[in-house]
């Protein structure tokens, strides 16, 4: 049996018009991805959700400014301006998305000194969030990843499914990209490269 589900990365206040870390027409995805969440039997969201002086945010490191970047233990990493801080309303889903189906809420980037963009795995590449052994078990073997941001949590995401041998479709129109100094387009390609389906 092969079962698929709907990943619904990060739609959250903060990435969207008006928060902390604001992608361009966040908001305009919603009532795409909410027509998806009603074809899916299975919907899983993630929730970005960082402890405060999380160690991805530039008021952590002292005269470091957003989106400059820091030589951390697992590798490169690029700060963040302060965003989806746990328990705050920018952490909160986008308020018209309808959330109710989900069946899991995955939440990542909690551990203070390690950042996670991918639903599977902690920027180190290594530290699972769990998210692989639960949808294995489940069955679930397709899965359609849409949210924010296509560049970065989307893009690491359907990679790392690929990897753990699930199939991954990204819907371009049910997402929007941060698109810092190229990103969007390298991670297009990146993706093209491992065998997401780009729809
Ligand atoms: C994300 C940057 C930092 C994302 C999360 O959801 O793409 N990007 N934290
Ligand atoms: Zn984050």
């Amino acid at each position: 049996m092969s079962a698929k589900a709907l990943i619904v990365v990060d739609v959250q206040n903060d990435f969207c018009p008006g928060g902390a870390l604001a992608v361009s027409g966040g908001d305009e995805i919603v009532p795409v991805v909410n027509r998806l969440i009603g074809t899916f039997d299975h919907v899983v969201l993630t929730q970005d959700w960082h402890p405060a002086g999380h160690s991805s945010f530039a008021s952590t490191h002292p005269g470091k400014n957003p989106f400059e970047t820091v030589a951390m233990p697992y590798g490169e990493q690029t700060l963040w301006p302060d965003h989806c801080v746990q328990g705050t309303s920018g952490a909160d889903f986008h308020p018209g998305l309808e959330w109710t189906k989900a069946e899991l809420v995955i939440r990542k980037g909690f551990r203070p000194a390690i950042d996670s963009y991918s639903a599977f795995f902690e920027n180190d590449h290594e530290t699972p969030t769990g998210l692989g052994g639960y949808l294995r078990e489940r069955g679930i073997s397709d899965l359609t990843l849409v949210g924010l941001a296509t560049d970065f949590c989307v893009a690491y995401s359907a990679i790392d499914a690929l990897r753990l041998g699930f199939t991954a479709t990204v819907l371009l129109e049910a997402c929007r990209a941060i698109d810092l100094g190229g990103s969007l387009a390298a991670m297009k390609e990146k993706m093209a490269a491992e065998g997401v389906v780009l729809g």
